[in-house]
């Protein structure tokens, strides 16, 4: 059995994933730790991922053998702040490597979209091509994976990661990321309320539903070392739209939905250095990647558990 620490545990993809392991792994064996212990929560520990000395408490006193790094300063966020994007970042994958590192552990980091830029191909971006990231996140994103394909060559650690793109839920809100605006817009359409939206009405992104993306984490951290030949990160990919596909589709369920755009200057920037559409077929290939969420599928279901919990 499994002895899982998840670090980052309290954000958008820690939430709904630390439900998803202790389904399959137990409650004692999931260790959920972010900056406030969850009170609530038995094995939810206070842990701040800067502090390599307690992280290493931590991984020796539970005898942690898998970590999921999600700490993470958002792509726009990130662009408010580019040395604290960077130290925190950095920071928290370095700390995770070194102890992986010390106690044999295997490690998962997430990398993104964000890892390419303009420069990359926009259309099928394939997984090993060009990537001249030009956000603070991007760099830290293309460096991770850097790091962590370096920890698995020079040291063995067992380093895993996919380049997510934007991941839609309803657990928990993101913040700080460009691709937000696909999950705000579902919560504004349900409560009834115009969405301002920020992104230019005509620019593509890659997006996932939430379930898949807890099947790619699942899927690749269980796959056969043997087979995986790509250690910095896996394009992965379930659906590519606009903002007015989008809303053509919310507005399909529900009519009386109203929006403008006031695009963000930033995450405009941001956003038209992003790949339109990723190729994923060595995931699909190396670890049988295979998303079940279309985009149609996604929206009920969104819209369906927002009603449920917001009205
Ligand atoms: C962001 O928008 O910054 C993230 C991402 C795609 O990595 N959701």
């Amino acid at each position: 059995m499994k002895k899982i620490l998840i670090v980052g545990a309290g954000g958008q993809i820690g939430t709904e994933l630390k439900t998803y392991l202790r389904e399959r792994y137990g409650e004692a064996n999931v260790i959920a730790a972010d900056l406030q212990a969850n009170p609530s929560d038995q094995y939810s520990i206070q842990l701040d991922a800067m502090d390599a000395s307690a992280l290493s408490l931590i991984v020796n006193k539970h005898k942690i053998d898998t970590i999921y790094n999600l700490v993470a300063l958002l792509s726009a966020r990130g662009e408010q702040d580019p040395a604290l994007a960077w130290k925190i970042n950095m920071g928290a994958l370095l700390n995770a490597l070194e102890v992986a590192r010390q106690y044999g552990c295997q490690v998962f980091t997430p990398s993104s979209i964000g890892a390419f830029g303009p420069d990359a191909p926009k259309e099928n971006t394939p997984q090993d091509t060009i990537m001249h990231p030009t956000t603070v996140y991007g760099i830290c994103k293309v460096t991770g994976e850097l790091m962590s394909n370096y920890y698995y060559q020079r040291f063995g650690v067992d380093a895993r990661s996919v380049r997510f793109p934007g991941i839609i839920s309803n657990a928990s809100l993101p913040g700080g990321g460009t691709t937000d605006y696909a999950v705000e817009v579902f919560y504004s359409a349900v409560k009834g309320e115009k969405f301002i939206c920020p992104i230019p009405a005509d620019r593509r992104m890659d997006m996932m539903y939430m379930p898949d993306a807890l099947d790619a984490l699942h899927d690749l951290m269980t796959a056969d070392s043997d087979r995986l030949v790509h250690r910095n990160g896996y394009n992965v990919t379930a659906m590519s739209f606009s903002p007015e596909i989008l809303f053509a589709k919310i507005k399909e369920r529900i009519p009386t939905f109203e929006y403008e755009y006031a695009v963000d200057p930033i995450k405009d920037s941001i956003s038209s250095g992003w790949p339109d559409s990723l190729d994923d077929n060595c995931a699909r290939i190396e670890w049988d990647w295979n998303p079940k969420w279309g985009l149609d599928a996604m929206v009920d279901d969104m819209i369906s558990v927002l009603r449920k919990k917001l009205l």
